[in-house]
């Protein structure tokens, strides 16, 4: 098995003994492998990086080690002042030295620590994992922020600009494909009607961007529930991981990514649209544990625009669902037909949920 021959090209001691498909992930194809030796045992992820999404793996890489150096750094700086042992995973180089090795044909692979006696979750499991999330968010973006964007690449351009993934959408509607899609079914009619019906509202984040209100800073670009670490032990959030999108970009993307993952309760891979909906209990207990651990980062423009990040990123990933449905699934990876579809009809249902709570979600937003 290819996985089994890549593990054995990283720096690691002992002797292979399994290496499984972990089945989580949208994008890169990721493994976990264990190695023993003969009075230890060590396990880590072992992953190939997408090469439809990432098309320069090397900067990904880059980005990463940049990342990984400086924070581990502050996390030992601030250790003996914090109320935990807060964590990021490390990179383990391969046997040439490189933080990556590639493929006979021609795939990126990389090796990086789990964090031990922790769980991720792909939905949430109570108010107190929301508060947890929200406090691994807001420690990491108070840290991130000190990170100097011009040190980071931008390894996804256009990724959470979502104009642009509205202009794809219009694009890939011309297609015979996507026309061949949507005519046979009145799930999608229904939902690009929904999409339609927004499109005065794509630009809000990118307009405020442009006006000088909100500023590009170093985001994580994926704090979904899932890239969450929580300590088995203790219950508290230990880590954020998922590192390929850390780049320079609005830190609204990350709010209203993280808010609209972890506030509905049903997961984003749900076939059960009567369970999804936007908690707001949820939504105070990850605001509440934001607050306290990004230490008051919020400026009163950035609460200004919560709300409209959460609703905006929800209907974003509507839309890069519906349109990689439309296109014959060539970004997100399916476990079976019509599952973009399915995907897409979740964060729409969420979008409802959200528009539905406008008053409670301000409100939260402004008491923050
Ligand atoms: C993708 O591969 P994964 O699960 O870490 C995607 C995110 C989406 C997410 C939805 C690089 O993340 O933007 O929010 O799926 N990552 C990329 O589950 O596109
Ligand atoms: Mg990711």
């Amino acid at each position: 098995m290819q996985a089994a021959f890549m593990a054995q090209r990283f720096q690691v001691a002992g002797r292979l003994v399994t290496v499984d498909a972990t089945g989580s992930g949208n994008v890169n194809e990721t493994f976990q492998a264990i190695f023993r030796t003969v009075y230890s045992e060590e396990r880590f992820f072992l992953q190939r990086i997408s090469p439809n999404v990432f098309k320069e793996p090397e900067r990904v890489m880059e980005n990463m080690l940049y990342v990984t150096s400086f924070v581990h750094q502050r996390l030992e700086d601030e250790g003996s002042f914090s109320d935990r042992i807060w964590q990021l995973p490390r990179i383990i180089p391969a046997k040439d030295g490189k933080y990556f090795t590639i493929d006979g044909d021609g795939y990126y692979w990389r090796a990086i620590t789990a964090i031990a006696s922790a769980s991720s979750y792909n939905s949430i499991q109570s108010p107190e994992h929301a508060y947890e999330i929200g406090a691994v968010l807001g420690h990491f973006h108070r840290i991130f922020s000190e990170l100097d964007v011009n040190h980071l690449y931008d390894t996804l351009p256009g990724f959470h600009i979502t104009p642009q993934y509205l202009a794809q959408l219009d694009q890939v509607l011309q297609t015979t494909e996507a026309k061949e899609r949507l005519a046979s079914s009145a799930v999608a009619g229904n939902v690009l009607k929904f999409i339609d019906r927004h499109r005065d509202s794509i630009s809000v984040l990118e307009d405020a961007k442009a006006r000088g209100e909100l500023i590009l800073r170093p985001i994580h670009g994926d704090p979904k529930t899932a890239n969450i670490m929580i300590d088995d032990a203790t219950g508290k959030g230990t880590s954020i991981i998922d590192l390929d999108t850390v780049k320079p970009g609005l830190i609204h993307y990350d709010l209203g990514d993280c808010l609209r993952s972890c506030c509905n309760p049903a997961g984003e891979d749900t076939t059960e649209l009567s369970n999804v909906f936007f908690d707001s209990d949820l939504c105070e207990a990850v605001l509440l544990g934001y607050k306290e651990h990004s230490r008051n980062f919020l400026t009163d423009a950035d609460k200004e625009y919560l709300y409209d990040a959460i609703h905006l990123i929800t209907l974003e990933l509507a839309i890069r669902f519906f349109t990689d449905y439309l296109a014959g699934d060539v970004y997100f990876k399916i476990r079976h037909a019509g599952q973009n579809l399915e995907r897409a009809r979740v964060q729409i249902k969420l979008c409802q949920s959200i528009e539905a709570r406008r008053p409670q979600i301000k409100r939260l937003a402004e008491a923050l």
